[in-house]
């Protein structure tokens, strides 16, 4: 494309698409609490998301830019690069009078935000896996980060506690998620739906491409290790094997990319169930509820699908610590609903 047709396809898109920034704004009266400061907070997240996707795009290269541990070219360490979302996401969010506290799958504790004068004022809690599934990234498999943002509970004015990220999923007023894939997109609700934005990487821009997403009610696709198979409770290995049957629309089709964020999302456009269940080696599975879980189950609720642990909504549950771990099904309702019954069958 010769510069003047590339100007006119560009300008041609900015007109007819709405972008994720004209979105953000048009929609901010819907929050309750709409004051402007959750559309920076996720307007920050937007511009972190754009900087790691530039250095994710850039893995394949590793051989020549140089790994990890490396010294780069202007003297200056090359990091890992679940190392450098985690730091890219924390600096943008910190740098923003919004955020009183954040806590990362990759740190141990949380950070307090003091606020550009130290008094604490900033109302909300960020908390994000920032690169989920990144041992994909050797291979060159789509990986994601999450996140998931809550008011906090304590008063303004103090400092942040573990109390303001121990809430219930449920008290979340946004979560989302961003694919690294084939086309780099982000998805978020703030409790309104669910809409996600594929990145134009020519010019930068997040373009809404996929409005009011829905999980279809009933699917067709089963996504589980199934070489944990033997080690699952009894109820899953029956669901798995009712998947597995000759009757009605089954057998279900078995699709496990094993990187969280594309299986939940290639679920959500196709109808299906993820499930990262308990095991005789994991007591309570692998997945953490405040970084993985919980925004996934506010998005796949916020779309008309269903997230429990097995028996009890994702949502509802209480977390006792921030790493903390718990059995997932996530999916259309439909199906969600049959492994539980699978589960709780296999109790009686
Ligand atoms: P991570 O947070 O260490 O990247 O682990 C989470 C990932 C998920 O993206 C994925 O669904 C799951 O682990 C895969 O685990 P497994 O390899 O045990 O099937
Ligand atoms: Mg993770």
């Amino acid at each position: 494309m010769n510069i003047f047709a590339q100007a006119t396809y560009i300008f041609f898109m900015a007109r007819k698409h709405q972008t994720l920034g004209e979105f953000i704004i048009e929609n901010q009266s819907e929050f309750k609490y709409s004051s402007g400061e959750l559309s920076r907070l996720i307007n920050s997240i937007r511009l972190a998301a754009k900087v790691v996707n530039h250095e994710v795009n850039k893995a394949g290269l590793v051989d020549i830019l140089g790994a990890a541990g490396d010294t780069n070219i202007q003297g200056e360490d090359q990091q890992k690069l679940d190392v450098m979302a985690n730091t890219t996401f924390i600096n943008t969010l910190k740098n923003r009078e919004i955020v009183c506290g954040i806590a990362s799958e990759e740190n141990d504790d949380y950070i307090t935000v003091e606020g550009h004068n130290d008094d604490h004022q900033n109302k909300y809690v960020v908390l994000i896996d920032p690169l989920d599934g990144s041992s994909n990234i050797d291979v060159n498999v789509s990986v994601g980060t999450i996140f998931s943002i809550y008011r906090r509970i304590t008063e303004a004015g103090t400092p942040v506690t573990l109390e303001d990220f121990l809430q219930p999923g449920r008290n979340q007023v946004a979560a989302g998620y961003i694919v690294y894939g084939t086309s780099t997109m982000l998805v978020y609700t703030t409790g309104h739906g669910v809409n996600g934005f594929t990145l134009n990487p020519a010019i930068g821009t997040f373009y809404l491409s996929h409005p009011n997403m829905q999980f279809p009610e009933e699917g067709q696709i089963y996504s589980v290790n199934e070489g944990n198979y033997v080690h699952f409770p009894q109820g899953v290995k029956d669901y798995i094997k009712y998947c597995q049957e000759e009757e009605g629309n089954r057998p279900y089709t078995s699709r496990y990319i094993g990187s969280l964020v594309s299986d939940i999302h290639r679920n959500m456009i196709k109808g299906g169930i993820y499930m990262y269940p308990k095991s005789s080696l994991n007591a309570k599975g692998k997945l953490r509820l405040l970084y993985e879980c919980n925004p996934m189950a506010f998005i796949a609720e916020q779309a008309g699908g269903k997230a429990s642990d097995g028996f009890t909504p994702i949502l509802d549950l209480k977390p006792t610590e921030l790493h903390e771990r718990v059995p997932f099904f996530c999916g259309s309702s439909l199906m969600v609903n049959k492994a539980e019954e699978f589960l709780a069958n296999s109790y009686k």
